[in-house]
């Protein structure tokens, strides 16, 4: 065989990407019978250890207990009932848990991604080809669409997946987006114009809690990961180099922003991630292009500032997962008509809370008095007004009823 007479396949939906939506998608189709096959660029090991998110809203959890999903993670996942702010040299302390009885869970994300391609391809034996190469898409605006790949398993040749819809869930870098016609799509962005070094340490935290260090030097996170390792963030300029944040650079810069009368020194521990993050989000509509429909980071970018873009991939991944069953299995194209504008009045939700909180960690540093008075004034209302508490509870923990 050439690769001009390539093998073709055929499979009622691929997916394409194996992070948490493409991963949530394939398990929920295997358990409604629905063939699927999902194409992931990378190794196995590879995303089984790439480091990322880990805060898990408290549906986001439920919603994976309910599809058989969450047994590791309801095991070994941490409940957050708590954050702490810390400005002007204090530490206000926010208990969500006590407002709200709803949690935050921190599990990391590469353990969520190891136990969903573990369900998938071990226990329900789903079809999933690591390492594929230039994947293409194909008759998008047709009822038989395709995607080829070449990989370790076809020699060399281009392999064709006939199919009956593609899933783009390939994240912010993937080849699905790229698909969608320009005239037919709109990609709203926004640029924070501010950087993040986001630093993984090998260091146990420092609190029980997230802490957010609202400083005039410039925001610093501290974010639990596990018993041994902790996230930190430093607001840095965007396209900074990580090579200039030494490691005793950032732990003195660390311990001055998240300093506060009567907080313990932070824990040190070797930096084993160091990299600047440019700050920015985007959201494009409409999600879906004849028989592609878009899912998770592929579709919107919501900046790490409140935690959101994994919960996102997985309420994709959760809706575009019933439209399918319900059209493959029913004939009931309800669901698929109606994907986007349901998952974007949540992403349009956070996109806008993460910009409010956006000013809340950097409006200090902004070197603006007239925004360091107001990102004061946003921070004591939080404190002083238990509506205000109410609403940032809500937002911070997805807990709205209805989207
Ligand atoms: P992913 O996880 O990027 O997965 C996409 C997969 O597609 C593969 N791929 C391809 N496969 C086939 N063909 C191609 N052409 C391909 N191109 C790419 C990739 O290898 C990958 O395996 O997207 P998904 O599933 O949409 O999930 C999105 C989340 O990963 C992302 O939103 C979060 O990590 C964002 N995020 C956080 N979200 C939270 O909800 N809570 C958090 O605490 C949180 N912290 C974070 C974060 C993101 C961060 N970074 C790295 C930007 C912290 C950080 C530092």
């Amino acid at each position: 065989m050439t690769s001009d007479s390539p093998t073709r396949q055929g499979v009622p939906v691929v997916i394409i990407g194996a992070g948490p939506a493409g991963l949530t998608l394939g398990n929920l189709l295997r358990a409604a019978s629905v063939d699927c096959v999902v194409l992931e660029t990378e190794s196995r090991a590879f995303i089984e250890r790439r480091p990322r998110a880990g805060v898990l809203e408290e549906w986001a959890v439920r919603a994976l207990e309910r599809h058989g999903l969450a047994d590791q993670l309801l095991k070994r996942a941490e409940r957050h009932t708590a954050c702490e702010f810390r400005f002007d040299g204090r530490r206000y302390r926010f208990p969500y848990h006590e407002l709200t009885g709803r949690h935050h869970f921190v599990y990391p994300q590469p353990l969520l991604v190891t136990d969903l391609v573990r369900e998938y391809a071990d226990v329900r034996g789903g079809d999933i080809r690591f390492g594929v190469q230039d994947v293409r898409l194909h008759d998008l605006d047709t009822d038989r669409p395709s995607v080829s790949y070449t990989g370790p398993e076809t020699g060399g040749e281009r392999r064709v997946l006939r199919c009956a819809f593609v899933a783009g869930c390939d994240g912010a870098r993937g080849v699905t987006r790229a698909a969608l016609p320009p005239g037919r799509t709109r990609i709203a962005r926004h640029d924070y114009g501010i950087g993040w070094l986001a630093l993984l340490a090998e260091a146990p935290p420092s609190s029980d809690c997230v802490l957010f260090g609202c400083h005039p030097r410039g925001f610093a996170g501290h974010m639990p990961r596990s018993p041994e390792v902790t996230r930190y963030y430093l607001q840095c300029p965007p396209g900074d180099d990580p090579e200039n944040w030494p490691e005793d650079r950032v732990w003195a810069e660390l311990q001055s922003r998240l300093g506060a009368a009567g907080a313990p020194p932070l824990t040190r521990g070797p930096l084993v991630e160091k990299r600047v993050l440019d700050m920015h989000d985007y959201v494009v509509e409409p999600m879906a292009y004849g028989r592609l429909y878009l899912a998770g980071d592929a579709a919107h970018l919501v900046a790490p500032i409140a935690a959101k873009g994994m919960n996102l991939a997985l309420h994709d991944a959760f809706l575009l997962a019933d439209a399918l069953i319900a059209r493959l299995t029913e004939g009931d194209d309800r669901g698929l008509d109606g994907y986007g504008e349901a998952s974007l009045r949540r992403v349009w939700d956070y996109q806008e809370f993460s910009q409010w909180l956006s000013e809340v960690y950097h409006g200090a540093a902004a070197g603006d008095a007239f925004r360091a008075g107001t990102t004061v004034a946003r921070l004591r209302r939080l404190f002083t007004s238990p509506v205000a508490a109410a609403a940032f509870a809500e937002q911070y923990l997805g807990t709205a009823e209805r989207y």
